[in-house]
Formats: C-alpha cells, structure tokens, sequence
C-alpha cells in the first residue's frame, strides 16, 4: 500500500444533508416529491446526471438551457450551506487518519465528483494533507467509471494495485474496483456489499487497520 485516495462527500464530512436540502428546495419549488430514500440515488453522482434523476420524477420536458439553469440554482443555494463549514464538520477519525499516512510517508488524493471539493477542503483546514486533488472537470466519465480513480493515482505516480479507495457510495465502490485498487466502503455491509473492508463509521478507520486489510 503506497496511496489512499479519500472521497469527500460521506468520508472526510457529511455535505450529503446539504445536497439534500438544496436538491429538496429546488424539487418543491418545480412540485415534485423529494425525500430522502430519493436523495440516497444522489450520492456520488455529478450534479447534471443528480438533476436529470430529480427531473424524472416530472412527465414535462426541459430544454438544456433550464436544465443549466436549474442546476445552477442549487449549487448557488448548496453554495450558502457550504459556506457555513468549519473544522468541527471533519467526520470523526478522519483527521488523525490523514496525519498518520502523512507520517508514515504515503501519499494522500481525493477523487470527489465535487466542483466544490477544494473550497471545503479549504472550509476544513485538511486541504494541506492531499498531495493531489483531482479536477473534476477534467474528468469525462463519472463513478461508476474508473476513471476519477485512475487519474488519481496517476498523478500520484503509483500503480492502481498500491492504492486504497475510500466510499461510501455504490457507484464510487465500483469505481475504485474497476481502478483495480482495494475498496474501503464506509456504511452497512448490505449498502458496501462489494468493498473488500468495510467499516461502520469513518471513526474506525486507521492506518493499521488498512495496512493489515491490504492485500492486493
Ligand atoms: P457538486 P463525492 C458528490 O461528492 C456528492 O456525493 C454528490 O451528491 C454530488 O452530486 C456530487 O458530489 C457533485 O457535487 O454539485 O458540488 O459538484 O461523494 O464524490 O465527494
Ligand atoms: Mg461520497
């Protein structure tokens, strides 16, 4: 093991009540039923595709334009929620995580489907621990598709075999296993089916745990 490479949203902090509360207002302003079972399709998925799944739940159609326009106004609400983030929000064990990998000498990424992943890593006073953060507009092919992963430990310059994943969605544990890295999944062992360790809470993550789990 030579790399860990974090999601953000479900892993470093919990954003996820923020894009439910932002996709929830635009939802009832357009009439249409939201709730959080719904929400949980979000999860690790881009904003356009997350809009095109709310905007199902409408018989209308929508031009691209309204669909921009849409969903530019739920970043710019998700924006004001995001705005309110401080240190307090790092989810439990995930900053004395981050130290020990960099005491240890391994390398750090965040592969987050986010456009504002680097401001809340800025909100969290973490963003000095990552020695690459991937640009996701760059990225073509969103989780499911291995490519964010890859282009992680790419920049990093190791092999997809040294790196751990870390999710805590369906689609980013299929990511990181199609990368060909070992899939730490965050959640019920019925909702990270697939991720080769899993763990109930961010709290129980460790460097020695990773170390004695990795095994690839
Ligand atoms: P934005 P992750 C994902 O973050 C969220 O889980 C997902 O709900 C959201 O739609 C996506 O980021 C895009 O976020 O609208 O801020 O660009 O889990 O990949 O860190
Ligand atoms: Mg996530």
């Amino acid at each position: 093991m030579r790399a860990v490479i974090f999601d953000l949203d479900g892993v470093i902090t919990d954003t996820a009540e923020y894009h439910y509360l932002a996709w929830k207002s635009l939802a009832e302003e357009l009439g249409l039923p939201f709730n959080k079972d719904f929400n949980e399709k979000l999860k690790g998925i881009s904003r356009m595709e997350s809009l095109e799944l709310v905007l199902s739940l409408d018989q209308g159609s929508y031009s691209e334009e309204q669909k921009l326009q849409l969903a530019a106004k739920k970043n710019d609400l998700y924006k004001t929620m995001i705005a309110q983030v401080t240190p307090a929000d790092l989810l439990p064990g995930i900053e004395k995580l981050l130290k020990e990998l960099k005491e240890a000498g391994l390398l750090t990424a965040l592969a987050s489907a986010s456009k504002n992943a680097s401001f809340i890593l800025d909100r969290l006073e973490v963003a000095h621990y990552f020695d690459h953060i991937v640009d996701v507009a760059l990225i073509r092919q969103g989780k499911p598709d291995p490519e964010i992963f890859l282009t992680a430990a790419a920049k990093l310059g190791v092999a997809p075999a040294d790196c751990v994943g870390i999710e805590d969605a369906e689609a980013g544990i299929q990511s990181i296993l199609a990368a060909g890295m070992f899939a730490v999944g965050v959640g019920t062992p019925a909702k990270m089916q697939q991720a080769d360790l899993i763990v109930s809470s961010t709290e129980r993550l460790s460097l020695s745990l990773l170390q004695s789990s990795f095994i690839k």
